[in-house]
């Protein structure tokens, strides 16, 4: 039988699930769609053909026909809405951050280790993205020698009005924050963020500069620009003593004219990550199926650890400070995939 998805947010990230869902995911079905907005949910239900909608994500959560929930809501409601869906046992796709609140990952954790089993996969999608998996499988094949240093670079075109240079590190940043540990299979032991001269800390998108320092002790930095005007751009390269490894972003056209050749850029992430947003959705409902986490997704204990630097990294900005960071013990039901 298909795994019956109700997606929780109709915004610009549900609207997309709700796509992939509907016309990408082989053995799902997207059974309700539910937002604040009775109208939203109804366009995108429409959209893309979904049986119901709703208005009450808590009780969408507990509804019989349905077996998983996929949450895009604001970044504020995915920790209690993860919790409720682990209340009824009910597997989660929970877009990042988990929380803004490294207290609040921890509940989510406490819950999972209650129900001796992991319920949340977190969408931290650039795991399954094609160009990273490469940037990983050099790094594991040992071609890339011992590595030692991560750059990261995260440009969006315009932030979004309720956008602070604080978002960029609690919303932007941990994106970064997860993919580079990931990569370098590493934790963060400290962190430092600096501001270009002049900048207004408070301003929305203002631009931060990251540097990170891992227990194998590797440096990672990270430039997010929410503000970067001529589109959506996200580098990274993977340092090791033996060579790098950069991405690329797939492009699939170079145009020629007025004596210059230029590639597009996307607007947004959407594009950028298709395959990527993907192959999280199928691993997901893999996991439904099978009850198998994916040995590539992130977890909640993953998502702790990016809310954890994320609130160092806001600490750093305001006091102009290194700050070290303290993690708690990794329970057991993290430690094997
Ligand atoms: C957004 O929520 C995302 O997840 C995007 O990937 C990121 O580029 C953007 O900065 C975030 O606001």
């Amino acid at each position: 039988m298909s795994v019956r998805i109700a997606i929780i947010g109709a915004g610009i990230m549900g609207a997309d699930h709700a796509r992939i869902v509907s016309e990408d995911l082989p053995g799902a079905v997207l059974q309700v769609v539910c937002d604040a907005s009775e109208a939203r949910a109804r366009t995108i239900a429409e959209d893309c053909g979904a049986a119901d909608i709703s208005t009450d994500p808590f009780q969408t959560i507990r509804r019989g026909d349905i077996d998983a929930v996929i949450i895009a809501s604001p970044d504020e409601t995915h920790a209690p809405l993860s919790l409720a869906a682990i209340a009824v046992e009910k597997p989660v796709l929970c877009e990042k951050p988990l929380s803004q609140n490294a207290g609040e990952c921890r509940a989510v954790i406490d819950a999972e280790v209650a129900h001796g089993r992991r319920f949340v996969q977190l969408g931290f999608m650039r795991r399954f993205d094609p160009s990273y998996r490469e940037m990983k499988a050099a790094l594991t094949d040992g071609s890339l020698g011992r590595a030692i240093m991560m750059h990261n670079t995260h440009r969006n075109v315009e932030a979004p009005a309720n956008f602070t240079g604080q978002m960029a590190i609690t919303n932007s940043a941990p994106h970064e924050f997860d993919v580079s540990r990931f990569m370098l299979d590493a934790d963060y032991t400290a962190i430092s963020v600096f501001q270009p001269a002049g900048v207004d800390a408070a301003k929305t998108g203002a631009p931060v500069f990251m540097v990170l320092e891992t227990d194998r002790g590797q440096l990672v930095n990270i430039e997010v620009n929410n503000n970067a005007a001529y589109g959506y751009d996200v580098r990274g390269e993977l340092v090791g003593e033996k060579g790098s490894i950069q991405l690329n972003a797939p492009v699939h056209t170079r145009s020629n004219g007025h004596l210059m050749a230029y590639e597009r850029y996307p607007s947004d992430w959407r594009p950028r990550f298709a395959e990527a947003y993907r192959l999280q959705n199928k691993a997901f409902v893999n996991f439904v199926r099978t009850g198998r986490f994916s040995t590539i997704a992130s977890d909640s204990w993953d998502g702790y650890c990016a809310t954890l630097v994320a609130e160092a990294g806001v600490e750093a900005l305001r006091t102009g400070r290194r700050v070290n960071l303290d993690t708690m013990a990794k329970p057991s039901l993290y430690k094997t995939r």
